[in-house]
C-alpha cells in the first residue's frame, strides 16, 4: 500500500480503461486511495460480476489476501484472477494458499482481455498466454509466457481515466514513458530487467498531454513518471524535454534517474524547470559496493552528477538514495556510505535517503538467500513482514549494537544539516523497528545477562567467568543446530 498515495498505481488503471475501450464493463475498486482493506462499501457494484481481478506487489500482498477472503465470501461462484509481480513470481504458491483461480504472470494488457473473452464465452483458458491456473484435475497448469508487448504497441493502450479520481487524494498523476531497465542491479526486483522498451518521445508527449487536464483533482499538480528509470535513453529523455518546451507544456514532473544519465549533455539543462522532485539510486558510498550492485557508476560519476545539479538549481530536488546494509556490508562499508553520502549533501545540496537493505523477492540477493534457505515466499504472507526481525536480520548483517552506532552517526549529521536547511529535513533515515523492539535501548546498555544471573544464583560467592557469547554467523542458514541430529545418524 502506498501510505503516501503519491499517484494512482498505473497498471490497474490502465487495465480498467483497456477492458472498457474492448465494451467490458468495469468496476475499479481503489483501496490506495481509500487506504483501506475493506470490499464492503463496494459490495453492491461487485454483484453480478463475471471475473474479480486483484492486483499485489510483495508490499501489497497481505492487504491483497484479505480482499481475497472477502471476494471469497461475497461472490463465492465467481472466478478471481491475481496479477502482478508478487503472483507472477510465486503463481503456483499464491493459487495454492488462496481462492484465486488464475495468475497472469508479466504484462495484463493482453491476457487480461483473452482471459475475459474466455471466462464471458465459457471457453478453455488453455490458450491465454501467461496464465497459471488449475486444471479440473486439480493441477496447476503453466500456460506459455507471452510475448512481450513490443515498443510500437506499448504506446497505443488507452491511458488511465483518471476523470474519476475522487480530488484531492492523491499527490499527482501517473503515467508511463518506458517499461523495463537495461540494467539488473543484485539488489533490484523490478520485473523488467536487461530490457528496456520506450515509448517514442513524440508519442509519450502527446499521452502526457491527455492526462495533465486531470490534474487539478491532485493534492500536489505532479506528474509521476513511473518508469524504473525514466532517462534510460538519454538522448530520448533530451528529445522529450524539446518537445514539451516547444509546445509549451508545463507538467511538474516526479521521475527516476540513474546518475550517469544526468552528465548526458542537455539532460539535466532540459529537465530543470519541468522537475518537482527525482530520485538518483546512489545505493554506495564506495565503489567495490557499486560494482557488485551493478548499475555501472561509480562514486566520481556521483560526485559529478551532484555537482552538476548544483550549477543548475535543482540539487535541493534530487534524493539520492542509499542502501545500508547490503548483505556483504560490515560496519565499515557502511560508515563509507554515510560519509560519502554526508559529503555530497555539504558540498551540493543534495537530499539524502538512508535505506535499510530489505529482503524483497525478486532480487538477485534475494535469490540467493531463498537458495540457502534463509528467506522463502511464505514469509510474504502477513502483514508488518519488514517490522519482522528474522527477516530484517538475514539482510542486514550486522550486531544490535551496531545499529545504534549507525544511528548516532546519522542523527550527528542530520543535526549539522539542520544549521543549513532549518525547515527542511535533508536526510532521510529510519531506526529499524525490528531492532528497536528486540533490542531496546535497555538491553544494549547494560552487560548482564540471564546466564550470569544463573550462575550467581547456583555458585554464590564464586567469582562469575562467563564468557562473552560468539555471534551468530547469518551467512550460513539458521536452523536447528546439526550437533542435536547427531545421534541419528
Ligand atoms: C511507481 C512505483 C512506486 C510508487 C507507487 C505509487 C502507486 N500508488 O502506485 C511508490 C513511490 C509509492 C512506490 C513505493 C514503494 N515501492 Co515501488 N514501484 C513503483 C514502480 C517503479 C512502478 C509501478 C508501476 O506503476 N508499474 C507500471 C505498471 C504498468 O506495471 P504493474 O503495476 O506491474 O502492472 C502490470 C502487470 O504487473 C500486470 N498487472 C498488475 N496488476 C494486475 C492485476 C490483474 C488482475 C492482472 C490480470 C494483471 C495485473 O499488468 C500490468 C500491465 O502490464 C515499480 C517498478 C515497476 N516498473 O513496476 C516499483 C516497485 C513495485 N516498488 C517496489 C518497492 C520495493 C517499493 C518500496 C518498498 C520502496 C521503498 N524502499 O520504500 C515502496 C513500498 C510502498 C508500499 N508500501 O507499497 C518494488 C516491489 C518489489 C516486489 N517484490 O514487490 C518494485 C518492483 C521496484 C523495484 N525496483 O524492485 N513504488
Ligand atoms: S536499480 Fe534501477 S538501474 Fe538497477 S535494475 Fe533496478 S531499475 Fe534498473
Amino acid at each position: 500500500m502506498d501510505a503516501e498515495r503519491e499517484c494512482p498505481p498505473y497498471g490497474i488503471y490502465m487495465l480498467a480503461a483497456a477492458l472498457r475501450t474492448a465494451g467490458h464493463e468495469v468496476v475499479l475498486v481503489d483501496l490506495i486511495a481509500e487506504q483501506s482493506v475493506d470490499l464492503t462499501p463496494h459490495e453492491g457494484d461487485l454483484k453480478g460480476c463475471e471475473l474479480v481481478g486483484v492486483g499485489a506487489t510483495s508490499l501489497s500482498w497481505p492487504s491483497a489476501r484479505v480482499v481475497l477472503h472477502q471476494v471469497e465470501r461475497m461472490l463465492p461462484a465467481v472466478p478471481v484472477v491475481l496479477g502482478g509481480i508478487h503472483p507472477t513470481m510465486f503463481d503456483r504458491y499464491v493459487l495454492e494458499t488462496s481462492p484465486a483461480t488464475y495468475v497472469v504472470r508479466g504484462e495484463g494488457e493482453r491476457a487480461l482481455l483473452q482471459l475475459c473473452e474466455c471466462v464471458g464465452a465459457g471457453k478453455s483458458v488453455a490458450d491465454v498466454p501467461g496464465l497459471t491456473w488449475r486444471a479440473p484435475d486439480g493441477n496447476i497448469v503453466r500456460n506459455p509466457a507471452s510475448a512481450k508487448i513490443d515498443n510500437e504497441d506499448l504506446g497505443s493502450f488507452p491511458l488511465p481515466d483518471y476523470s474519476a479520481l475522487a480530488p484531492g487524494v492523491y499527490k499527482g498523476l501517473a503515467i508511463e514513458s518506458s517499461r523495463g531497465c537495461a540494467f539488473d542491479c543484485s539488489f533490484c526486483s523490478t520485473s523488467y530487467r536487461r530490457s528496456w522498451r520506450p515509448i517514442p518521445a513524440e508519442e509519450f508527449v502527446d499521452r502526457l498531454t491527455v492526462v495533465m487536464p486531470h490534474l487539478p483533482l491532485t493534492r500536489f499538480g505532479s506528474t509521476h513518471i513511473i518508469d524504473d528509470e525514466f532517462s534510460m535513453n538519454p538522448r530520448r529523455a533530451v528529445r522529450i524535454t524539446e518537445l514539451l518546451h516547444d509546445r509549451g507544456i508545463e507538467p511538474w514532473l516526479v521521475y527516476d534517474s540513474r546518475a550517469n544519465d544526468l552528465l548526458f549533455p542537455g539532460y539535466v539543462e532540459g529537465m530543470a524547470d519541468l522537475t518537482c522532485q527525482f530520485l538518483v539510486g546512489a545505493e554506495c558510498g564506495y565503489d567495490d559496493g557499486l560494482k557488485r550492485i551493478g548499475k555501472g557508476t561509480t562514486t566520481e560519476k556521483l560526485r559529478l552528477a551532484a555537482a552538476k545539479l548544483a550549477k543548475f538549481g535543482i540539487s535541493e530536488r534530487a534524493d539520492f538514495s542509499f542502501i545500508l546494509g547490503l548483505p556483504w556490508e560490515s560496519m565499515d562499508e557502511i560508515r563509507a556510505t554515510i560519509r560519502f553520502a554526508a559529503g555530497l549533501h555539504a558540498e551540493f545540496g543534495v537530499r539524502i535517503l538512508l535505506q535499510w537493505y530489505l529482503q524483497i523477492p525478486g532480487s538477485r540477493l534475494w535469490e540467493a538467500d531463498r537458495s540457502a534457505g534463509l528467506v522463502s515466499e511464505a514469509m510474504y504472507d502477513d502483514f508488518g513482514f519488514f517490522r519482522n526481525l528474522y527477516l530484517f536480520r538475514t539482510g542486514v548483517r550486522i550486531t544490535p549494537g551496531e545499529f545504534y552506532e549507525v544511528a548516532d552517526m546519522v542523527e550527528g549529521l542530520q543535526r549539522a544539516t539542520r544549521i543549513r536547511y532549518p525547515d527542511r529535513r535533508m536526510v532521510e533515515f529510519a531506526f529499524p523497528s525490528a531492532i528497536a523492539t528486540y533490542f531496546p535501548p535497555g538491553v544494549m546498555n547494560t552487560h548482564d545477562s540471564g546466564l550470569v544471573r544463573l550462575r550467581e544464583v547456583s555458585r554464590p560467592g564464586k567469582p562469575l567467568t562467563v564468557s562473552e557469547p560468539t555471534p551468530v554467523d547469518l551467512s550460513v542458514p539458521v536452523g536447528v543446530p546439526r550437533r542435536h541430529f547427531v545421534g541419528y545418524q
